[in-house]
């Protein structure tokens, strides 16, 4: 008879199982054709390419577009919802839309500083917009004049900059690229005048071969070797699931290692993000603005979130979620097997605004102790604990305390291992802490009095693994 904790302790093995054997789409993708396609570099396996973004668990979204110059007004008038779709919520005709990249000159951007700023916050990796819903390119497209070289007095090509920074510094540039475009001819159809889903255009296939692989191939050869290549606004009508793995085989054939984020193809599920399709395209779910309640074994996912209640810069939006918050989220997020994609929208002028860089430096010096606790490490092999979060790496099992116990005695639930010491991971002295069981598979390590972190305090137990 399997007992409970029994059970239980199949689940975690499982688990384990199944991130160690990695869940491989790649065996199914067949190669495409084309002259593209270098052909002597055959896709990794899919755990072989996940390998460095599991480990990192952090990274930095950066959504910058030409909507950074209205900054959520148009016309004098405040415009409701997110800052970068300032296009479609304000009704903007294109020619006039176009008119922004005439004063698009951002001349305090300094490529260096971001990423510092991001490296500084923990951030393994930088997923910054190439192209968002707009169809504005902040890099030297070739297909399009309608592009930072070409139609700003700044002329300066930013994710080249960005590019150069991020090998610099040990960071993965990765790009955010969306196959929904209210500017091209070709693709405008669900946009103009009146944004519809259901709307077509009859020259979409032209736009993908002609103008968004294109895109694709200068962004992964001239920009690359890039972390992920991240889709969104697959949802437009004209996009379909074909397209969709014709992309995924399309960009693996040009970087056999790069990541795909699952929006590549129309299986997602609304903003939870996860696929509904039984072999759904795409290497990880994308839930947007919230974390999912639990994590799904073998399922590789990233939470991509704002700050404050916009993606693109809005100069009003102060509704800044605290350190605490996203310290906690970070620990969620990891506690569940997942990424942490958190964004800044940085201003006309180049500048990441003052409250992340705030909060991210805060961010950045909680991780600096309890990295450890974060990077590379598993779900927690423990149910709910009612005082935080669990995280775990072969032979360590990390606490995450948010509330501190008032008696100085932390229970832990459901862990029957050999526990063979105990310590707050901020502590260089590894002061052992006093674990005692309580019942067949309770724990109750004595900690001090007072919460050494008011955020999140990590204790480190060392286990026998069984
Ligand atoms: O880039 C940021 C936003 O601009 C973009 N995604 C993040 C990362 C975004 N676009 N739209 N939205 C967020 C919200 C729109 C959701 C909907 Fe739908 C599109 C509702 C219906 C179509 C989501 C996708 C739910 C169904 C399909």
């Amino acid at each position: 008879m399997i007992n409970n904790t029994n059970k239980k302790r199949f689940v975690v093995l499982a688990v384990l199982m199944m991130a160690v054997c990695g869940l491989s789409s790649i065996a199914e993708c067949s190669e495409s054709s084309g002259s593209e396609i270098d052909t002597k570099s055959k896709p990794l396996a899919k755990q072989e390419r996940m390998k460095w973004w599991h480990e990192a668990r952090f990274g930095m979204f950066i959504h910058w577009g030409l909507y950074a110059i209205p900054a959520g007004e148009w016309k004098g008038k405040k415009i409701p919802g997110i800052g970068e779709w300032i296009m479609d919520r304000a009704h903007i005709p294109i020619p006039d839309y176009e008119q922004l990249a005439g004063q698009f000159n951002p001349v305090k951007f300094d490529a260096e500083q971001w990423v510092q700023i991001a490296k500084n916050a923990g951030m393994k990796y930088i997923v910054i917009t190439s192209k968002h819903h707009d169809g504005f390119c902040m890099w030297d497209s070739k297909v399009t004049n309608y592009d930072i070289i070409d139609a700003t007095p700044f002329k300066r090509d930013v994710l080249k900059e960005l590019s150069r920074a991020c090998r610099e510094n040990g960071l993965r540039l990765c790009f955010y690229h969306s196959i929904m475009d209210w500017h091209h001819p070709d693709a405008q159809g669900p946009y103009y005048p009146n944004y519809d889903a259901q709307n077509s255009n009859p020259n979409f296939t032209r736009y993908v071969e002609n103008y968004l692989k294109p895109q694709i191939k200068e962004l992964i050869k001239n920009y690359g070797p890039l972390g992920v290549m991240w889709f969104d606004g697959e949802w437009v009508k004209d996009w379909t699931e074909p397209m969709g793995r014709d992309m995924y085989n399309y960009v693996l054939g040009l970087q056999p290692d790069i990541i795909i984020n699952n929006r590549v193809g129309k299986g997602r599920k609304g903003l939870e993000g996860f696929s509904d399709s039984k072999e759904p395209v795409g290497d990880f779910g994308t839930p947007e603005q919230r974390i999912p309640a639990k994590g799904l074994p073998g399922v590789d996912w990233e939470s991509c979130m704002t700050m404050n209640d916009t993606w693109g810069y809005k100069s009003y939006d102060d509704k800044w979620k605290s350190t605490e918050d996203l310290l906690r989220k970070l620990a969620d997020i990891a506690s569940k097997g997942g990424n942490f994609l958190l964004n800044v929208g940085p201003t006309a002028e180049g500048l990441i605004p003052e409250p992340s860089v705030e909060r991210l430096a805060e961010i950045g010096q909680w991780l600096k102790v309890n990295g450890e606790s974060i990077y590379g490490t598993t779900a927690s092999p423990l149910d709910e604990v009612p005082w935080g979060r669990c995280t775990a790496k072969p032979g360590k099992i990390y606490l995450h305390v948010f509330d501190w116990p008032t008696d100085a005695k932390l229970e832990v639930p459901g862990l029957e291992n050999t526990i063979t010491k105990a310590y707050l991971l901020a502590d260089k002295e590894k002061t052992i802490l006093t674990v005692t069981r309580k019942g067949e598979d309770n724990l109750v390590v004595t900690v001090p009095p007072e919460a050494p972190d008011k955020i999140n305090t990590v204790i480190v137990l060392e286990i026998k693994e069984k």
